[in-house]
């Protein structure tokens, strides 16, 4: 085994997956990340994949499936991260009175292992194998940052700041800091006025769809929220005499970059074997042409993090290594009827297209598919006005059963992602509908995971390979 120093300190070959496969020594790690903007549905995801994998009877999709005969969590590699809370997730979701988990806002790892009777050829030579899936579940949000390393502070300002130019998020900001002189000696209060009002509007564009959104971490805190190295913003340039408020601001960009997200990155994200990338295409959609626009383009954002080769720094951590496959998942697939599925299949396709094209994965499997981490609904059809119409139909957040038809996705994908690069405001010939339905009541039969669509194959996609 060869364990190589790299630029940037990290020793690497240890935990990497061909390096693990083929030694006698240890067992095999999966590392796989699971990412996507807030609210994508990762937490779900995990949870359900967690229990459908302790418990098989749903995943016939996963080709090894008859072969595992135990899986099981254990603790995680990784002592300084938080756990992913999966008992309390799971319980949350399979409930008298079911409810979905709160929102997670920061990265965490669990670690589950499989213990798997090999096939093939060695079948009757190996006992079980043991194989261990490390998930971790980070923002992609983080991912954003990325395109900060190649920038400098006076770079990052001037791009931030003719974007604010047009956005009427950004007024209160824009009013601070034209009141401020920047070549003023700095004063913490002025400081933690402009970081205040700049997070605000990070907040409020994001929240109007916006994800052009750095700092990714001004929007997901966690414990550094207050910390100088969260406290600064955008200044046009200008003189900067030593002890300005421009040169503090301009440190503490340099220590974000250095002390958050080349460590993210470095730490985390280099270590990844295998990749879901969780999109929310539905909510877009019902959100409008710029919603979906704007997916588009932050999904081409968080895909360059994958592009090796386009950014030195990457390279350097992932010399030798990959991220072996990266899987584009439309979420909540539950909220249509199956006959509309290879619509939704087709979009996120249609989304993830632009980015793979021009992306060289090096080498990376990718695929796209549409998928209910949980499904919340069941399907039902209907005559309409002498019209069927194909529903689903589920319990509603406020506790009302409500059967809903979401509108029909069109067969080319290119009738929705075409209208949105065009800056269309409305979607012309439709309207599209979103409902927030409650994790249906399960009861769960002995050996069953919860219900979902497609996790299996989305199973089979990213880790069946290496059972
Ligand atoms: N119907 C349905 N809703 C889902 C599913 N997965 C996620 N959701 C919804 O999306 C919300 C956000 O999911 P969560 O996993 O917390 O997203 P995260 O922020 O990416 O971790 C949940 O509260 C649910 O309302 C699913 O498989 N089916
Ligand atoms: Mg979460």
């Amino acid at each position: 085994m060869v364990i190589g120093t790299l630029a940037d300190g990290i020793t690497r070959g240890i935990d990497s997956v061909t390096s693990t496969l083929t030694s006698p020594i240890s067992d095999p790690v999966i590392r796989l990340g699971v990412t996507g903007l807030s609210r994508a549905g990762k937490t779900v995801f995990i949870t359900s994949l967690v229990a459908n994998l302790m418990d098989r009877a749903r995943m016939p999709g996963l080709i090894a499936t008859p072969r595992i005969t135990a899986a099981y969590l254990q603790p995680q590699p990784d002592d300084t991260l938080p756990r992913f809370d999966f008992e309390n997730h799971l319980a949350e979701l399979t409930s008298d009175t079911p409810d979905w988990p709160a929102g997670t806002r920061t990265i965490s790892e669990l670690r589950l292992s499989l213990r798997v009777q090999p096939s093939g050829l060695l079948a009757g030579f190996q006992g079980l194998r043991t194989v261990h899936l490390d998930i971790v579940d980070y923002p992609g949000e983080w991912l954003l940052d990325l395109s900060l390393l190649d920038k400098d502070f006076a770079t990052w300002s001037a791009e931030t700041l003719a974007r604010l130019d047009i956005r009427a998020q950004a007024e209160h900001f824009k009013t601070i800091l034209a009141a401020t002189d920047a070549s003023q000696n700095l004063s913490e209060p002025t400081a933690q006025r402009l970081a205040e009002a700049f997070t605000g509007y990070l907040n409020t564009a994001r929240a109007d769809g916006f994800s052009d959104c750095t700092p990714g971490r001004f929007l997901l805190p966690g414990d550094l929220a207050g910390s100088p190295v969260l406290t600064f913003a955008p200044l046009p340039a200008g003189d900067s005499p030593r002890r300005s408020l421009y040169r503090e601001f301009e440190r503490r960009y340099d220590s974000y970059k250095r002390n958050i997200v080349k460590p993210f990155f470095r730490d985390h994200f280099a270590k990844i074997d295998r990749q879901i990338v969780l999109v929310d295409a539905l909510g877009a959609i019902h959100a409008g042409p710029p919603a979906v626009e704007d997916l588009r383009s932050a999904m081409a954002d968080i895909l360059s993090a994958f592009r090796l080769g386009k950014n030195a720094f990457l390279t350097s951590l992932f010399r030798g290594k990959r991220v072996e496959r990266i899987l584009f998942a439309a979420t909540k697939a539950d909220h249509l009827h199956h006959a509309q599925h290879p619509q939704l299949t087709a979009i996120i396709e249609g989304l993830a297209r632009d980015a793979r094209d021009r992306a060289d994965f090096a080498g990376a499997k990718t695929g796209a598919m549409a998928i209910a981490a949980l499904r919340a609904t069941t399907e039902e059809t209907r005559e309409h006005n002498g019209e069927t119409l194909d529903l689903v139909r589920g319990t509603l957040t406020n506790g009302k059963r409500a059967a809903f038809y979401p509108g029909a996705l069109p067969t080319d994908p290119s009738k929705l992602l075409g209208p949105a690069r065009a800056g269309a405001e409305t979607w012309l010939d439709a309207d599209y509908e979103v409902m927030t339905f409650a994790p249906a009541k399960i009861d769960l039969k002995p050996g069953e995971g919860p219900p979902h669509i497609r996790l299996d194959k989305a199973a089979q996609f990213l880790i069946g390979d290496l059972l």
